[in-house]
Parts: C-alpha cells; structure tokens; sequence
C-alpha cells in the first residue's frame, strides 16, 4: 500500500444542485473524474484530515467501487475515521442519521436519488454537514470553485477494503468501521413511532404493499415492517437492491410506480400502499383507490402528529418548499402553528431545524421528514401513516376526507416536461420573468392575475439570501401556477410547471379537471408551446 498523490487537470464540472453533483455514470468511471470531484470536496469543506466521515449509497452502479475510491482518498487526506454502510449501502436518511448519532464531521452519500440506475444512466455524490444536512450553497459554490482549479489529488493505492463484513479495520492510519446500515435506523423509528399499536392493527388483518423498486429501502422496509411489526413476509415489493434497479425508475409517483398504483387501484388492494425511491428519501403513499398527493400528506401529517408518540407534545412548527401546496399552512394556521416557506431543497430546512423553528417539513416532490435527523424520510412518512392509521382506526379515504372537511383542499398538481433543450429553456424563463411586470390585472378565462414575482429567499437564521428559484403568479382568489427548471436531471433541461387551486365546497373533484382553468392559463401566460413545441407533460404527478 502507498500513498499518492496524483497530478491531474480541473474536471468540466457544474455546480452541484439541490442535492450535490448528478451526472451520467460513465462521466463519473472517467480518468479521474471521480477523484477529482471528491479531491475538490474535501478541500471545498477545508480537508478532512483528523475527521470522521460517514460513507455509502443507495447501491446503483458504481456505489462500491466509488466508495472505495472515497475510502482510499480519505485515509490519503489524513482522515481519522470512516464509518461505512456494509456493501457500501446506506440510504440518505440513515446516512443522515449515522452522522448526527456517532457526532461525525459530516458524510459523503453516493446517489442520484430517484433518477434511474446503471452503467449508462445516472450517478451522484453529495457532501452532508456534521448536522446531517446537506451542504449549504457557500460550501457547494466552495467545491465547484475547486474543481475548476484543481491539480492533484491523494488516494491510497492498495487493496480495496473489505466492505462485506461488519467490523472495524484500517486503512494506512484511518479506521474504518464497516456497520449495519439498518439497525440504527430501525432504533430510531423505534423510538418515534407506537410499533405496538401499529403491530397490533396488522395483527388484525390491516395489509400493506410496500415497493421499493428495487432500490435502498428494500433492507429497511423488511426489517421493520416484516421482520419487527409482523407484517406478511410478501409485503415489500422489489426488496432487493440492485445496480440497476432492475431497470425501474425508482422514482415514487403514480407514473413510475405503476405497479404499485395498479395493485391499489385493483379490486383486492391492501389497505396501505406505498413507494420510495433511490436512495430512500422519498414516499408515496395510496390508499385502495385513494391516491395522497404529496403536499396532502404533509398536512395531514401535520394535523395527525401528536399521534406519535415522538411528536406528543406537538410540532414545533412547519416549513414547505414554495412550489409545495397551501394545504399544510392552512393546517398550521389552525393550530397555531409557526409555517415556513422555502427554497425547493432540503438544505433550507435544515437551518429551521437546527434553530428550533419547525419540526416536520415537506416538499411536493414526495419529501417529508422532520427533526429526527436532516433529510427527508420515506420510511419516516410510511410508518407516520401506519401510527395515525393506527392510532385512529381510520382509513386512508376517511383520512383525507375529514381532512378536506375540516381544512377545505388545494387542488394540487405538477406538470414535468423533460428533455427540453437547455437553451430553449433558458429563453423561455427570461421571457418570463420579463413579461410579469404586466401581468397585474390580466385575465384569463374567469382568472385575474392579482400578483407574480420570481421567488427570492431571505433565510431568517443565517441571513443568506437565495434569487431566481421559481416564478409564481398568483390569481385573484387564491389559485396559482409556478415554474421553475430542474436543478436535480442530466439530460437536458426539464420545466416544471406547478398548479393549485383552493376549494372548499367541492372537495371530490378529479384534480386535472379542478384545475383546467389554472392549467389554461398558465399555458397562455408561459407559451411552452411557442418556446419549446411541447403541447403536453411528460410525466403529471
Ligand atoms: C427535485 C425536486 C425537489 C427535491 C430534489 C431532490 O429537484 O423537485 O423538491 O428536493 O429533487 O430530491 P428539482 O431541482 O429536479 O426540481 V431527491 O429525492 O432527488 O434527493
Ligand atoms: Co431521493
């Protein structure tokens, strides 16, 4: 074994994005790409040496042999100890959760999330905080700069480290501790959530279909719902994980996880449903021929936590991505309860976490968490569900139901076009904003324009600002669109085009009919046909 360090040229890199640096899987197996990026890591955080890091991945292609890549390079740069997933796996909530518990200074999480897996599809690598959170954007801006500068970088040159047994070794002068990446995880669920009652209910005949597309929660979901609560050893659907996730799209939306939605939408379906993704930080949950959007969720959530006993004394408050639904502020508001509204993201919560203003969070995009640890949860939000369902006796449909009847609905929708050209793109949302100065006033259909803005972000715990992330134009009685281009694809540019409409006689309307006039009119305002050919969404959630 040697230690060396290799010269090398600044890599064409990009700024990593909400959540760290995506890219093709084959960029990342080039000649040093991989280590150049994590060389500019590690100084973009001030180096490693005498720190402890947590490691792994959601296992897609190429998550072994990266992290023994990270490995190698991190005992080079003096690193005093890695606390690795065994087989290199970690989903992003337990990673997050291994940081907070064993006080690390932070953790490298191999994922591309819910893009899919492979050799030729994609590949990812963030840098999360000693808090557990994903790096803010001036630690973000900080590795970028480095990659453009970068000249050479350090790695251990030897034998791959053993990840397959769980135990501690060394590597040069760097321990590494290789650990079971559920059992801490299953430990804190444990602690949050009332497992009798909800083992209880499925003692009674409650089933659930739990897919995890082949993706990280297969292990989790397993261990606590089948091998802990007692549920039917059949209940997690594609549980292994594979490199290429079995050529799924492991992303947990009615498109994607079809099967899922087929088995719930049938005629003997479960009485639960639910999915997650990549690298496990997501959910979606469906109720038999009940879909939850995810904005919904997150409000009953809202409403319903005190049910669990780690939220008995209540929330703390709340905070949503701006594009995420109204649904939940209107829930804060009768509970009285602090709402804040955020950047899409999870690393804007994380300072509201930190500082004690909220404890529960969500985004639109199937994200919701709180406080346990600094990223969002999948697992989290199935076993939420599962407590309020059990504390209650109530059906996912009767959920939702009083719910609406008691808060009214946001008739809530989003419409991706993927794939557009980068360039298209980019003059479509300088057209835009250009154009909202004279949009007051302006109708639509049986719409008014009352007010638009490009939504800029003033964080109220360290004073950092954040421009440009999503035009809004809201409507005369409170309906709304958004838009904003995808900082997480690596193909192209994919508009999103957010849609909510708030309603509080008709509460069973099917959402794309709710929201036609909306949809209509944020069509005619943004002109997607004129800028990019595209008459229809590719993907509707
Ligand atoms: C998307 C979602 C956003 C989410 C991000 C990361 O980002 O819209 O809400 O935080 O993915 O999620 P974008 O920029 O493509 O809209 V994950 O599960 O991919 O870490
Ligand atoms: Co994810």
């Amino acid at each position: 074994m040697t230690k060396a360090t290799i010269a090398t040229s600044p890599i064409e890199g990009q700024k990593p994005g909400t959540s760290g640096l995506r890219k093709k899987c084959r960029v990342f197996m080039g000649d040093h790409y991989l280590e150049n990026f994590v060389q500019a890591m590690f100084d973009g955080i001030g180096g490693v040496a005498g720190k402890t890091l947590v490691v792994g991945g959601d296992g897609r292609f190429h998550n072994d042999v990266a992290t023994q890549t990270i490995l190698a390079m991190a005992a080079a740069n003096g690193a005093a100890r890695v606390i690795v997933g065994q087989n290199a796996l970690l989903s992003t909530p337990a990673a997050s959760h291994l940081i907070r518990l064993n006080k690390t200074d932070g953790g490298v999480i191999l994922s591309a999330s819910h893009n899919p897996g492979g050799e030729d599809e994609d590949f990812g690598i963030k840098f999360n905080m000693s808090n557990g959170g994903p790096a803010p954007e001036a630690i973000t801006n900080a590795m970028f700069e480095r990659t453009k500068v970068i000249d050479a970088y350090h790695i251990w040159q030897g034998d791959p480290v053993d990840l397959s047994t769980i135990g501690t070794s060394a590597l040069g002068d760097m321990q590494v501790d290789v650990v079971d990446p559920v059992a801490a995880y299953v430990d804190l669920m444990q602690s949050l959530f009332d497992f009798p009652a909800i083992a209880k209910m499925i003692k009674g005949g409650f089933r659930i279909r739990f897919d995890s597309m082949c993706a990280i929660t297969g292990p989790y979901a397993r261990a606590i719902l089948e091998d802990t609560l007692g549920a039917a050893k059949d209940t997690v659907a594609h549980a292994t994980p594979l490199p290429d996730f079995g050529g799924m799209h492991p992303d947990p939306n009615p498109t994607w996880a079809h099967e899922l939605m087929d088995e719930m939408m049938g005629a003997d379906a479960p009485d639960f449903g639910c999915a997650s993704d990549g690298d496990g930080d997501r959910n979606m949950i469906v109720g038999p021929n009940c879909y939850v959007s995810p904005s919904d969720s997150l409000a009953v959530i809202a409403a319903n936590a005190h049910l669990a006993p780690g939220y008995k004394d209540g929330l703390k408050g709340v905070a949503r991505s701006m594009p995420t639904s109204a649904a939940v502020d209107r829930v804060a508001e009768a509970l009285g309860l602090d709402c804040y509204e955020t950047p899409t993201g999870w690393k804007f919560f994380g300072n509201l976490m930190d500082d004690g203003r909220v404890s529960l969070c969500g985004e639109e995009s199937f994200g919701t968490g709180s406080d346990h640890v600094r990223e969002k949860d999948g697992v989290w939000a199935v076993l939420m569900w599962l407590n309020i369902m059990a504390a209650t006796g109530k059906s996912v449909p009767e959920l939702m139901e009083g719910h609406w009847a008691r808060f009214g609905r946001n008739y809530y929708s989003r419409h991706d076009f993927e794939a557009i050209e980068s360039e298209k793109a980019d003059v479509l949302m300088t057209a835009l904003r250009g154009s909202l100065d004279g949009l007051t006033g302006q109708n639509y259909g049986p719409l008014t324009v009352e007010k638009s803005d490009d939504y800029a972000y003033l964080d109220p715990v360290d004073g950092s600002t954040s421009a440009q992330q999503g035009v809004r134009v809201v409507f005369e009685g409170g309906s709304r669109f958004v838009v904003r281009l995808s900082g997480t694809g690596t193909s192209g540019a994919t508009l999103r085009l957010y849609l909510e409409k708030v309603e509080t006689k008709a509460l069973n309307l099917e959402p794309q009919a709710a929201l036609a006039e909306v949809i209509a009119a944020a069509h005619s305002i943004i002109g997607i046909e004129g800028f990019t050919g595209r008459t229809a969404p590719d993907v509707i959630t």
